[in-house]
């Protein structure tokens, strides 16, 4: 097997990048370890930056979402069982949308399939060969059997857990981590939302999220500790703590069905650089940021939406100058957004630490009362669209 990009990783970044290359002409393969059925129907992200929605919807994909995605204007802070409503639109001229990671990847699979594309589902990479020459090799492991996929680049779209981020020597390689106290237990709930705005609320039990997929369906988050189990969760105690950390005077919390759930620990992490030889990272290959701030998917995009056109003009126009500058541009961009995480994650988690617990709930009051610091929150929640970034 041949072709020009081999793209491990039918995620969000992997089915992305192939979608760009492959309306730009430029001949690619996907390899996807799990079935078809298992990446549609992960539960993961919901929140689309408007860089995010505009990429899609300017290369034919963002049909569904536009018609079934809920623009919001705005989010919620909640604290000391108040609401402190950050208006996002008003701050920024921006707003986000609200569309499960899940739909994004069946409306990029939908195109990848009516294109004709190749996209292999349990075809699973075991190595990477020879990337730092002119045709590296993808080795993976499909109906049993070994088979290699030869390239002139690998895209290395596989997630924080994958395999091609190894395939870079670890003097080539820095890493910069960070793994919090805290885990999320999230759930899918059979309910109309109870909010009509994303609450983020703090509570001295600990942080808790309302989020939403649609008018019928509600995403709760509670924290958890990092190595909790799901045995110690029955739906009653998720309900009863959703219940105490989201009380707000006058407003009330609609129980349903529970249709999902799992516990996310929450980590910091950066590899640098994001290109050895012909190896390219993107997404949580390379990176991953707390989900506090909503960034991972919108990280994931951003860099296949640098990736594309700089492999384009390589094979276009024969110049390197957007493959050279790719991991410089795209880490700009991750660290902003690891900044804002970890702020947002340390704005709203319990901390053992009660000076930190003080700390945060003046900042909190500080965001709910300066135009200044809730702009610079909605600035960076939106998705930072200044030069540079
Ligand atoms: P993915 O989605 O992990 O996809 C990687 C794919 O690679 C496959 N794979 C392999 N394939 C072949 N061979 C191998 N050896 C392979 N090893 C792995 C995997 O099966 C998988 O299909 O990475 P990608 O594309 O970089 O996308 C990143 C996003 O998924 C991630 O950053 C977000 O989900 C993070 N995130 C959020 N991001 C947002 O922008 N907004 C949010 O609101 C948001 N909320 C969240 C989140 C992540 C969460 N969890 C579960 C970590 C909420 C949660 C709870
Ligand atoms: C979600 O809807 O799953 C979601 C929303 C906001 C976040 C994280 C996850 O910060």
């Amino acid at each position: 097997m041949r072709t020009r990009v081999a793209i491990v990783g039918a995620g969000p970044a992997g089915l992305t990048l192939g979608h760009l290359l492959t309306l730009a002409g430029i001949d690619n393969v996907v390899l996807e370890s799990r079935t078809r059925e298992h990446v549609e129907t992960r539960v993961r992200a919901g929140v689309l930056e408007e860089g995010t929605t505009n990429l899609l919807r300017s290369t034919g994909v963002g049909e569904r979402m536009d018609r079934e995605g809920l623009v919001h204007h705005g989010v919620e802070l909640r604290f000391d069982e108040t609401a402190h409503r950050i208006a996002m639109s008003d701050l920024t001229g921006h707003s986000i949308m609200v569309y499960g990671q899940q739909e994004v990847v069946k409306d990029l699979i939908a195109a990848r399939l009516q294109s004709g594309a190749p996209l292999h589902f349990e075809a699973e990479c075991a190595s990477l060969e020879d990337v730092t020459s002119e045709r590296p090799r993808v080795v993976f492991t499909q109906d049993g059997r070994a088979h290699e996929l030869e390239c002139e680049f690998v895209a290395g779209c596989d997630g924080f857990h994958g395999v091609c981020r190894s395939a870079i020597p670890a003097a080539a390689l820095r890493v910069y981590e960070r793994a919090y106290p805290f885990g999320w237990l999230g759930i899918l709930a059979a309910v109309a939302p109870s909010t009509e705005e994303l609450i983020y609320a703090r509570h001295p039990r600990g942080f808790a999220l309302h989020s939403l997929r649609s008018p019928e369906i509600s995403r709760l988050y509670v924290q958890c500790s990092p190595d909790d189990d799901l045995a110690h969760w029955p739906d009653t105690r998720i309900w009863d703590e959703l219940h105490v950390r989201l009380a707000a005077k006058g407003w009330t919390l609609h129980e349903g069905p529970i249709i999902e759930k799992g516990i996310t620990s929450m980590r910091s992490f950066v590899a640098e650089p994001m290109r050895y030889g012909r190896l390219l990272l993107a997404g949580d290959a390379a990176h991953i940021v707390p989900p506090t701030g909503a960034k991972g998917l919108n990280l994931a995009i951003a860099d296949v939406a640098l990736l594309a056109p700089a492999l384009v003009d390589w094979f276009h126009a024969g110049t390197s100058t957007g493959l050279d500058m790719y991991s410089d541009t795209a880490l700009r961009r991750v660290w902003r957004a690891q900044d804002f995480s970890n702020y947002m994650t340390a704005l709203l988690h319990r901390h053992d630490d009660e000076f930190e617990n003080m700390r945060q709930l003046s900042r909190l009051q500080y965001v709910a009362n300066s135009p200044a610091a809730a702009r610079s929150l909605a600035e960076n929640y939106v998705g930072l669209q200044l030069p540079g970034f």
